[in-house]
């Protein structure tokens, strides 16, 4: 007798399939093809799962997802089936009746409520377009490298995302004084009973600010499957972390929250950098919580041959939320900087499109771009390092040839 794992393996699948009314039901990868990511053990199969054109698999059980990056250079927006993937537990929902579909609103409240999605889409709504980013993500070109997702730059996506505000859905339940955190749980859960749930915390006062929303609707569409159907938090300008999928409870708490995925996992260096000297461990640590700032050149791959003369170079670039201020680009590596121009203004938590009319002269060029936020903060020239592997925003550098 073949198992289950077996089967999957002979047939070189690794989908499931089956969406739209509800249900996630095995089927045939679409797609047998692979890509290599630039560092070492980079080969990932491209796997067509539901509702998902080929994307980069970096795991199977549960599905990781790594968008291709020539995607990002196809506008602010990434489209829902390109968007990446992230699960840190293998038994991911398969079946959710939307009809029946419930979220909880408890713990230090007034009363207990208990919503449909119904409920919820008779609120008021929202729309904020912002980008979610893996902790993780780009992992892979951190050196001295380390454990973990080895990631390129494509756990990361910006969408318009559409609910109601978290605030709304707190004060239905009545939040009680002395309220200092609030927690949440998805669908998912561990295989093995000793994994802990994957759950995570907000401090009150930021579960309360109006833009922590309870979302349904990815650009304009219900929620792909495997980005959280039917329902998912999003935490605008903070790490994917927080985004809990499939959302299962919302947990009013009068102590602080003392989950694994917040006292052990996702804790960065508590230290102005964020940083520690590579190969160390940190001192002392907090939870991860906003982005850094980041941009990149999407319309040329490193080690591309281009012809010389002129060149258009195009982009993205994104923070925490205060917004791009600006974004410099170097042809030169480094020596000399020009302004870009900066492209369509969706939310200071968007993908901010650049642009830049380059004259590249015959040789090689090492392109570097940096972005500014509008709270002043650049990204560094030299790679900061962590024992985690986050948060990296090292100035990205595309080597080019021009003939
Ligand atoms: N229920 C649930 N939600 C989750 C996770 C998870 O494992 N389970 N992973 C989180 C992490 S670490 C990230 S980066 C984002 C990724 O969101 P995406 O899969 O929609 O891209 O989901 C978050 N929400
Ligand atoms: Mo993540």
């Amino acid at each position: 007798m073949l198992d289950r794992r077996d089967l999957i393996r002979r047939a070189g699948l690794t989908a499931l399939a089956g969406l739209g009314g509800g249900s996630l039901a095995p089927l045939r990868a679409l797609a047998e093809d692979a890509a290599t990511l630039p560092f070492g053990n980079g080969e990932r199969p491209l796997v067509a799962y539901p509702g998902k054109r080929p994307l980069l698999q970096m795991t199977a059980r549960p599905p990781q997802l790594e968008t291709p990056f020539s995607v990002f250079d196809e506008g602010a927006i990434t489209p829902n089936d390109a968007f990446f993937v992230r699960y840190h537990l293998a038994d991911i929902p398969t079946e959710i009746d939307p009809e029946t579909y419930r979220v909880a609103i408890k713990g230090h409240v007034e009363q207990e409520v208990s919503l449909s999605l119904a409920d919820l889409k008779a609120m008021p709504t929202t729309e904020i377009v912002a980008v979610n980013q893996c902790s993780g993500n780009s992992r892979g070109f951190f050196e001295p490298r380390m454990a973990g997702g080895q990631l390129a730059n494509g756990a990361m996506g910006c969408a318009r995302w559409t609910g109601v505000p978290l605030k709304a859905v707190l004060d239905k339940a009545g939040v009680k004084a002395g309220a200092v955190e609030v927690a949440f749980t998805g669908l998912d859960g561990p295989v093995i009973p000793e994994t802990p749930d994957f759950a995570k915390s907000l401090k009150i006062d930021h579960a309360r600010d109006g833009q922590v929303m309870l979302a349904w609707g990815m650009n304009g569409q219900d929620l792909p499957w495997l980005n959280g159907y039917p329902l998912r938090l999003v935490v605008p300008g903070f790490y994917g972390t927080y985004w809990v999928k499939h959302l299962e409870s919302v947990s009013v708490l009068d102590k602080p929250f003392d989950g694994f995925w917040m006292q052990k996992a996702y804790r960065i260096p508590d230290n102005d950098c964020a940083c520690t000297q590579p190969g160390k461990a940190a001192d002392k640590t907090v939870p991860i919580n906003r982005f850094t700032v980041r941009s990149f050149l999407t319309n040329l791959t490193d080690g591309a041959d281009v012809k010389a003369g002129h060149t258009p170079l195009r982009g993205i670039a994104f923070d925490g939320g205060s917004g791009i201020k600006s974004v410099a680009v170097s042809t030169d590596d480094g020596k000399t900087w020009t302004e870009a121009q900066l492209g369509q203004d969706l939310g200071p938590y968007a993908f901010r499109p650049w642009t830049l009319d380059a004259d590249l002269s015959p040789g090689a060029h090492a392109i570097r771009v940096r972005a500014t936020g509008n709270d002043g903060v650049s990204q560094p020239i030299e790679p900061r390092w962590n024992p985690a592997g986050y948060l990296r925003n090292v100035v990205e550098t595309t080597r080019v040839r021009a003939a």
